[in-house]
């Protein structure tokens, strides 16, 4: 049913229940969340949907605040899809009267007998790596109609967008990139990883990697590029041979210097997962996407995902545009450093919608590598945590997901996500007493 997509059966049941509320339904209301995998998820379910002659209704939101649910119960709908979000409020979805279905691969709470749980997690399979919401959507749209083979390059970009590919695609994942490329629906192939049309912009405007004494330094990548005696206009497309492993080699030496973990440092050279169909990366596509939802403009996410070729223009402005404060913040975090507490770092976020790119770039590129990084910002009153650690200390004990979940609900907030990647809100006033909280679980698990 899921084409050459081999699956737990009990997974596959699950996505089968979802697909039965799908049938079933004359209107869906459709609820995503506004991350690269959030809209890929989302335009995937749009394009099926729109394929099946179903009727529905999406909204893109930052999080599923008990607001958000308690507006969701009082439009009567029939049924709901919840993707990327759901299984961390099972609690609240049982409450509502319409069908629910929540296609999620954050940590669930507990199994429900009302509500459907698409998780990854229940099944024994890695959700931080090896399904994200992007893929579970695409599960199901592939089973409402093998047609939908052609959205897998969407669920790529929602992977990666995720952070799933590093070290390598795996699991659900790999099995979807290997018939995505068989289907000729993308194209594999090795590049250096870098954005830019010449190679002073590839490096000078690359806030990921972020290269430390380069990026957002024009000067200095022309001195740079001169040691080099390389030509800073030359197109990236006609790098050859020579020069590009030239490159390779001084980057990925800066990597080292600057203290970044192997995995990143073999990132520099990455398989490039060519869109023919789009004539851009997953890559790009997700870069893309992440910038539409981070400048809150959900809705041209999805029309990229449609292939629209205006959508994709005015997204590369977004991009440039949200990519321009971002290097801002991180070249000032070069310069400055993070907070130092005995067990994490913190820094005051630039604004509350960047402050997880903030963190998770500082994090990979920029801070001490051997304690998680926080990032703190404000919204209506509330302080908003988003914390980045690295795959080596969730390896050695490291849960941020449970940690600002403890840390918050001693003070009457809220917390979860990933072992590597949580976020937190917090009552305000009480930052300091929740920092040396998260402090306290972190050094526990650290032990
Ligand atoms: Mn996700």
């Amino acid at each position: 049913m899921s084409g050459s997509i081999a699956l737990p059966d009990e997974f596959s049941d699950s996505l089968k229940q979802a697909l039965k509320i799908v049938n079933s339904a004359s209107q869906l209301r459709v609820v995503s969340h506004y991350d690269a995998d959030g809209l890929s998820a989302a335009a995937i379910m749009t394009i099926a949907l729109t394929r099946a002659h179903k009727r529905f209704h999406l909204t893109i939101r930052k999080g599923l605040e008990p607001g958000d649910i308690d507006t969701i119960a009082k439009e009567g709908n029939e049924a709901i899809l919840f993707l990327d979000m759901g299984s961390g409020q099972v609690e609240a979805l049982e409450q509502l009267e319409a069908k629910a279905a929540a296609l999620d691969h954050h940590k669930p709470i507990r199994k429900s007998k009302k509500v459907v749980q698409v998780n990854p997690h229940f099944h024994a399979i890695d959700g931080m790596t090896e399904a994200s919401a992007a893929t579970i959507s695409f599960l199901l749209a592939i089973m409402m109609d093998p047609c939908n083979w052609d959205l897998s390059p969407i669920a790529l970009a929602g992977i990666i967008g995720d952070r799933q590919h590093m070290g390598g695609m795996k699991g659900i994942n790999q099995q979807i990139l290997d018939s995505a490329t068989e289907k000729n629906h993308v194209v594999v192939q090795k590049g250096l990883n870098l954005k830019g049309l010449t190679i002073v912009e590839a490096i000078a405007d690359s806030v990921d990697p972020y290269f430390v004494g380069l990026s957002g330094r024009k000067d200095n990548v022309l001195a740079f590029l001169d040691s080099m005696r390389l030509p800073p206009d030359t197109p990236m497309g006609t790098l050859d041979e020579v020069y590009r492993r030239k490159l390779t080699s001084m980057l990925s030496l800066r990597l080292m210097g600057q203290g970044c973990r192997p995995e990143t440092v073999e990132e520099l050279v990455t398989d490039l997962h060519w869109i023919p169909s789009m004539n851009l990366s997953a890559a790009d596509l997700a870069d893309l996407l992440n910038a539409c939802g981070r400048m809150d403009h959900e809705g041209l996410g999805i029309s990229v995902c449609m292939g629209d070729p205006e959508s994709i223009k005015l997204a590369g402005e977004l991009r440039r545009e949200y990519n321009k404060k971002i290097m801002e913040k991180l070249v000032k975090i070069e310069a400055e450093g993070a907070s130092q507490m005995d067990h994490m770092q913190f820094f005051q976020a630039s604004e509350p919608s960047l402050s997880g790119a903030e963190c998770g770039l500082a994090m990979q590129y920029i801070l001490d590598q051997s304690k998680p990084t926080l990032a703190l910002s404000v919204v209506d009153n509330k302080l908003k945590v988003s914390s980045r650690g690295t795959k080596h200390l969730v390896s050695k004990g490291l849960d941020l997901s449970a940690a600002l979940k403890k840390a918050a609900e001693k003070f009457g907030g809220v917390g979860g996500g990933h072992a590597v990647a949580a976020g937190a809100t917090v009552p305000e006033g009480k930052d300091l007493e929740f920092l040396k909280a998260v402090d306290e679980v972190v050094a526990l698990q650290l032990r």
